[in-house]
């Protein structure tokens, strides 16, 4: 069971032969674990998408020799203009065999060229923006790897060099985190010191990890602007200037592009949708938001506007270098990967500055399913321990919920020392995490003082509210809303969040109890839907009678009682209409 999860978690569910079905899932675990806790338990063992990186690496089944040679072998107008590739069927196993290296179809990556051209994605009126290029600051582009493919690493490279400006093309700086595979030590200097750029490797004395990798490169730049990408991406046209500008004209700015997606199996250049925002969830993982047609950034029908995010993805950013080291470039305690995106997100925010999109500036970015490399120190160690760090050093109070419902971080806990940081942050004045809460991320979904943090139970059954499981770790949780055994330990699939007494009644993720076929149906089924500040999302919560109100309809929350639905249904004030709202304590 703990291995299928762990699985689920990190693969597509084709790669396990199984059906993608929540109810599989959930048929499991309700039949063989009635437990709950345990759901939590191994979900966080796991962590998210690392799922089943290995230390000592995923590929023990290959040869060195494949592994330490350049496989590179470019074929005239393979995924040119950002087309998928499709190998024809004799390539198949050879290409499912190297995958393995890189997590992405590196055979498919080899016969792409290093310079394939890419479609211009912008919106037409981004294509009308024009931009002093000659008064603009020059940018040193830091790109850092671990292990990286030839192909991807120089077609990263390549998309900068043809698709800046030169005049704002300082350098490019290549830090090279200590990889094992050979051409990347023998050849890549030669190569990159003929390119029209001044570009330049840079070696860490050991595996470092990004955080401290990228510091490498910074301390080394000399761009009055510093641009990150990761060493996996491709810049379209236009993509330099729109950030770069916007730093210009305000320093305290850090901005990041649209991030398009490269397919990790075809190649293909995939555009993505441009009005996506980040933050996070309950357990500090950063996530994607769309903005609903509620909000004003909708209703100002500028889309091609530079627009605020309470966070960054974390690889690809553009940010003063002056800045940067003055706001405390990063936690150089952090190790290997993650966390560094949350907590510059954070520190920039309280401390004075800010972080936005710009919707001109497309990069996409291999998304791969799957960490291809090892994480020294164990990955459970590793993210948790970086983002203990976070919650230690910026989040007050709200550090507490995390630890309370993340054993894993707790585990972490005591072993960061982080005087520094919390001397940096009293150093930099900044603003409490209550203040970033309120005045950045005014629409979250965290546990307030003035709001009810708990679990929803139904007085009849003693059962409890709980959110679906989500489709996949990436994405939010839709379905209907369930009534289950309420766990001996509160978890976090059965907490809410609500201002009472009249609110939406949300949970992590920014999903909410949602009735969408209430003016059609009759006792209409209690769904669980991405949040959208529509009306139809409001409830009031009616202590006295223990009733749960829907705004709209003025009907109440009801268990069906043909099935284990919750519905709406004429208020009549019968015990099956009864609801606690028990308040869980999340300090
Ligand atoms: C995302 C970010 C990534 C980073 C990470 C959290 C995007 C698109 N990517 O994950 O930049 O913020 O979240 O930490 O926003 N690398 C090293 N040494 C290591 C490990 C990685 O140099 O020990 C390099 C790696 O080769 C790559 C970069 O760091 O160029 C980011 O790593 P990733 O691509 O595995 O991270 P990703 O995209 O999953
Ligand atoms: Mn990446």
């Amino acid at each position: 069971l703990v291995l299928l999860w762990n699985h689920l978690e990190a693969l597509d569910s084709d790669d396990l032969g199984l059906q993608e079905s929540d109810d599989w899932l959930t048929l499991r675990l309700a039949r063989n674990q009635q437990d709950y806790i345990d759901r939590r338990g191994v979900h966080v063992v796991v962590g998210h998408y690392l799922g089943d990186s290995v230390d000592g690496g995923l590929h023990s089944n290959l040869s060195d020799e494949i592994i330490n040679s350049n496989l590179y072998d470019p074929k005239p107008n393979e995924g040119r203009n950002g087309v998928p590739v499709n190998l024809p069927s004799h390539l198949h196993a050879k290409a499912q065999q190297l995958y393995q290296i890189n997590r992405f179809n590196l055979l498919v990556s080899d016969r792409i060229p290093v310079n394939r051209t890419l479609p211009d994605v912008r919106k037409p009126k981004c294509k009308t923006k024009v931009f002093n290029e000659e008064f603009l600051p020059k940018s040193s582009i830091v790109i850092v790897f671990h292990n990286e493919a030839w192909s991807a690493l120089l077609r990263t490279v390549h998309s900068v060099i043809s698709r800046s400006p030169r005049s704002m093309l300082k350098e490019i700086l290549l830090v090279d985190d200590a990889s094992t595979r050979e051409f990347l030590k023998s050849s890549l200097d030669e190569y990159v010191a003929k390119l029209s750029v001044p570009t330049r490797v840079i070696r860490s004395p050991g595996r470092v990890g990004l955080i401290k990798a990228r510091l490498l490169g910074a301390r080394q730049a000399e761009g009055e602007i510093l641009v990150f990408l990761d060493a996996h991406c491709e810049c379209t046209l236009g993509w330099l200037e729109n950030l770069v500008a916007r730093v210009a004209e305000d320093r305290t700015r850090v901005v990041c592009p649209v991030i398009d997606i490269i397919s990790d199996v075809t190649f293909a250049y995939v555009r993505s949708f441009e009005l996506h925002w980040g933050a996070f969830n309950w357990e500090l993982h950063f996530r994607w938001y769309t903005y609903g047609s509620s909000d004003a950034i909708i209703k100002r029908k500028d889309f091609t506007e530079p627009f605020k995010t309470p966070a960054m993805a974390g690889g690809l950013f553009a940010i003063d270098r002056a800045y940067f080291f003055h706001i405390g470039a990063y936690d150089e305690e952090m190790q290997v990967w993650g966390g560094e995106n949350l907590e510059m997100s954070f520190r920039v925010w309280q401390c004075g500055g800010s972080i936005e999109i710009a919707p001109c500036s497309h990069v996409a970015h291999l998304f791969r399913k799957a960490s291809p490399y090892s994480f020294p120190g164990g990955v459970s160690e590793v993210l948790y321990g970086n983002l203990a760090r976070v919650a230690l050093v910026w989040m007050d109070e709200w550090a507490e919920f995390y630890f309370k419902f993340n054993p894993e971080a707790e585990k972490q806990r005591d072993k960061q020392a982080v005087r520094s940081r919390l001397e940096l942050r009293k150093q930099l004045k900044c603003h409490s995490f209550k203040w970033y809460l309120t005045h950045v991320w005014p629409h979250h979904f965290l546990p307030m003082d003035d709001k009810f943090f708990g679990r929803i139970r139904h007085v009849q059954t003693h059962k409890c509210v709980e959110k679906p499981l989500a489709k996949g770790s990436m994405n939010q949780a839709s379905g209907p809303a369930s009534l289950l055994p309420c766990t001996h330990l509160p978890v976090l699939t059965q907490m809410f969040v609500m201002k009472l007494p009249t609110d939406l009644i949300a949970t992590d993720e920014s999903v909410c109890l949602d009735v969408p076929e209430y003016e059609n149906d009759i006792s209409p089924r209690v769904r669980i839907l991405a949040c959208s500040g529509f009306n139809r999302q409001r409830w009031t919560y009616d202590k006295e009678n223990q009733e749960l109100r829907h705004v709209d309809s003025k009907l109440c929350l009801d268990l069906s009682s043909k099935h284990n639905y919750l519905v709406l249904n004429a208020c009549n004030g019968y015990t099956s209409q009864r609801w606690e709202l028990e308040s869980v304590s999340w300090k």
